[in-house]
């Protein structure tokens, strides 16, 4: 049910943004109780409010550990209104009742960020206002819980809007709020205690997921369930946010693609490869995945299959990067790339991946089995009357792989074991061609002698049409279009060769 609010009781650490809440609730004529400094804020904006030692008939004590903690203050909270002992029971021990809940914790992450010693962390955790909290919150039904200053804007809304009156269902969710806040705060007291490795802290990630700085974008959220040092070891840098974990996972199974191969080197933007080669040695490797685009490159996700030397991170050090993974580094290449401090060095673990991939979807979750096809030699049906060269096929399964892990619609364009360009995520394949045709010119690649793989089948024959005369001479394309007459038909005409795979990798 609606409820007005009739009395408060504020214990906030940061006074800012208070004022416009007190104001309003003075104007409503609500009763405000108040701790030390919250109260003497209050009494300095000419604002009538009661010391809560009033109610409790004690003083603050032992240097303000215990200011609310008392049965008149939480009696007054945790009462309920439909239970008629309860109510006696405020009358015969004059207890007030309290509507609305206001509290700002004691700034404890902050206090542990700020380098502080050990007793005036301690300090900071709060004890009376994470009470005040819980009870507030789980007496919902009566009580408004406010439990931090980042909802004093919505509080001011709520109270204007109706006069002070709150519904239930307002009340509830100030109440899930509540909630949210006071395991976060206790998470950072166990993060802060359990440095001992008393508790194993994978587990405690796995079962409750590790908050992250934030989701996709500040304003968002995020935690990672999971268990990270599984897969990798982490030697250096700054904490992975949402995106970087994101892109690691699009790297590591671009990657798997490659295992035991010659020394291979990407680069990833976005969860897709910018930059791929295949080299003799990884220096080189790196060389031509870069050339790959350059542009793109800046502030990417790098991932090699082969150990990590000096020449490789004398490289790599020129360029901006977020990650840099290998399964191994040199001394030399580590005391190089650990020279910036920020970014994040991975050493890869021998690991599984699960068979089944998960995602949200319409408030549930789709599940599927891992793509776990990778396109081989046996899987190839020559389409056209011309078959591709040894090396055409090399490069053909090369562009493939490439093609399997990136956004759909996508073209991949690859010559000599180097990716030249790729059309990503596009609305359609014509699109992806034309992008990634655009793009490999930009960077002064020859296409002549190309090939070209295409993540489904070509419903027209412009795709080929487009490629043709952009010099490309062998395609890879899983086949199965009623139209896949028109584009072999072209490729016949025109000295190309196409094979098809049988197998759609989509990738959405
Ligand atoms: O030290 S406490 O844990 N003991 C308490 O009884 C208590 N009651 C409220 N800290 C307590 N508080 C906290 O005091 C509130 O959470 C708030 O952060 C702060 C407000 O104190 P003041 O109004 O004196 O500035």
């Amino acid at each position: 049910q609606a409820k007005g609010i009739k009395s408060a009781l504020i214990s906030v650490y940061h006074k800012e943004g208070l004022r416009p809440i007190v104001e309003i609730l003075n104007q409503l004529g609500v009763k405000i109780y108040s701790t030390g400094g919250t109260e003497k804020f209050i009494t300095d904006l000419g604002i009538n409010v009661i010391p809560v030692e009033d109610i409790t008939s004690y003083p603050s004590i032992l240097g303000g550990r215990v200011k609310t903690l008392h049965p008149k203050v939480f009696g007054g909270i945790l009462n309920r209104g439909e239970n008629a002992q309860d109510q006696e029971e405020l009358k015969s021990y004059d207890i007030p009742q309290i509507d609305l809940v206001i509290v700002d914790l004691y700034p404890f992450e902050d206090t542990v960020a700020s380098g502080a010693n050990e007793q005036d962390i301690i300090e900071k955790i709060d004890i009376g206002g994470i009470s005040l909290i819980r009870a507030a919150a789980k007496n919902f039904k009566d009580v408004l819980c406010v439990s931090s200053r980042q909802d004093y804007s919505s509080l001011e809304e709520i109270l204007k809007e109706n006069k002070g009156v709150v519904s239930l269902s307002q009340r509830k969710n100030f109440a899930a709020k509540a909630f949210q806040i006071s395991s976060h705060y206790d998470t950072a007291i166990f993060n802060y205690f359990n440095t001992t490795e008393a508790i194993p802290t994978h587990k405690q990630s796995f079962d409750k997921g590790k908050e992250l700085r934030y989701g996709e974008n500040p304003h968002q959220q995020g935690f990672f369930f999971g268990d990270f040092e599984k897969v990798f070891n982490k030697l250096h840098g700054k904490e992975l946010s949402y995106n970087n974990l994101l892109d690691v996972d699009a790297a590591v199974n671009l990657m798997s693609e490659f295992h035991g191969e010659d020394p291979t080197f990407a680069i990833l933007k976005h969860n897709n490869a910018c930059g791929l080669a295949q080299r003799n040695a990884i220096h080189q490797a790196y060389l031509d995945a870069l050339a790959g685009d350059p542009v793109s490159a800046f502030g990417g996700i790098l991932i090699s299959n082969s150990e990590l030397d000096k020449a490789t991170a004398e490289e790599i050090h020129n360029l901006f990067c977020e990650v840099v993974i290998a399964p191994s580094f040199t001394d030399e290449a580590l005391e190089i790339l650990t020279k910036k401090k920020n970014r994040i060095i991975l050493v890869q673990k021998e690991f599984q991946f699960s068979d089944k991939i998960v995602r949200t979807c319409l408030n549930g979750v789709l599940v599927q089995d891992r793509d776990a096809k990778t396109d081989a030699v046996e899987d190839l049906k020559t389409a056209t009357k011309l078959s591709p060269s040894d090396t055409q096929v090399e490069d053909l399964l090369f562009a493939s792989k490439i093609c399997k892990h990136t956004k759909s619609n996508t073209i991949v364009l690859a010559k000599d074991k180097q990716l030249l360009a790729s059309g990503t995520g596009q609305t359609s394949r014509v699109d992806a061609l034309n992008h990634a045709i655009e793009k490999a010119l930009s960077f002064q690649f020859d296409l002549k002698n190309s090939v070209m793989a295409s993540d489904a089948f070509f419903p027209f024959p412009d795709c080929v049409e487009i490629a043709g005369n952009a010099g490309i001479t062998s395609v890879i394309q899983p086949g199965g279009s009623i139209k896949d007459k028109l584009s072999v038909d072209y490729c016949n005409e025109n000295n190309i060769s196409m094979v098809m795979t049988g197998t759609r990798h989509f990738k959405h």
